[in-house]
């Protein structure tokens, strides 16, 4: 490897062993990168951006094509995304079978992997092998669940979506700031986490609804209109 590189390398490592914010933020803002959003062909160096520009995590959607007609990233990438970088990575899956992919997922130390409760997935066991691993539980709402949902996974932090699992670049669902104000009011110090169509305005109602980690794509990072860096310098500015 030539010296420049060696040095950029020796420097990344340095960087990204300690990510610059806590994963389970409580109320403290925290950002992580939906990679399906980033170029597929340049995957590796959209990483080093974002570890650069000060990400605190990456965002790995993983779909099934049933659960929702899409797929979006794969069990692969997230196994080469693991071996790229220090960063934590939160897995959001939209499958119709969570236990089968989290069973092969785990193994890739993830910080996190959110799931949806449909009525045949068993949120106990789901629960009790992620926390063998070592791995948070989230649970993943749609905008209009019912907050009663909860209770019975008691999840490590929630992951309201604020559009319809699936796709990137889709319109906000308003519905989302009642469903975050209201989870904050029953489980206050339950970390809430929101996904979808996220930029710096939205996020800043969603924190004074109790909101803290946000997941951004098109809306908030992926943009041609301002670097990453950019994108992160206003979410700190305008967030909070
Ligand atoms: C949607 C997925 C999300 C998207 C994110 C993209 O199914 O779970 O994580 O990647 O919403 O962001 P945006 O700003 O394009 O909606
Ligand atoms: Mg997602």
């Amino acid at each position: 490897m030539p010296k420049r590189d060696a040095e950029h390398e020796a420097e990344h490592e340095a960087e990204s062993a300690q990510p610059a914010r806590e994963w389970s933020p409580g109320r403290k803002l925290y950002l992580s990168a939906s990679l399906m959003c980033a170029d597929p062909l340049r995957i590796g160096e959209e990483i080093r951006q974002l570890e650069d520009a000060g990400i605190d995590g990456l965002h790995i959607d993983i779909m099934d094509g049933h659960f929702v007609p899409n797929l979006a990233l794969s069990l692969d990438l997230a196994a080469k995304v693991r071996q790229a970088t220090r960063l934590p990575i939160d897995i959001h899956l939209m499958v119709d079978d969570p236990e089968d992919y989290v069973a092969r997922l785990v193994g890739e130390h993830p910080h996190a992997i959110a799931f949806h409760l449909e009525p045949h997935v068993q949120a106990e066991r789901l629960k009790a092998t992620l926390q063998d691993h070592g791995v948070k539980t989230g649970l993943a709402l749609t905008s209009l669940a019912e907050v009663d949902r909860i209770a019975a996974v008691a999840p490590d932090y929630v992951l309201c979506m604020s559009v319809p699992p699936g796709f990137a670049g889709q319109p906000f669902d308003e519905n989302v700031y009642p469903l975050v104000e209201a989870i904050h009011g029953h489980y206050p110090a339950l970390p809430i986490w929101i996904d979808g169509a996220i930029n710096e305005h939205r996020a800043q109602r969603l924190w004074l609804c109790g909101g803290s980690g946000f997941v951004l794509g098109t809306s908030g990072l992926f943009r041609a209109d301002r670097s990453y860096a950019e994108s992160m310098a206003t979410f700190a500015r305008e967030v909070g």
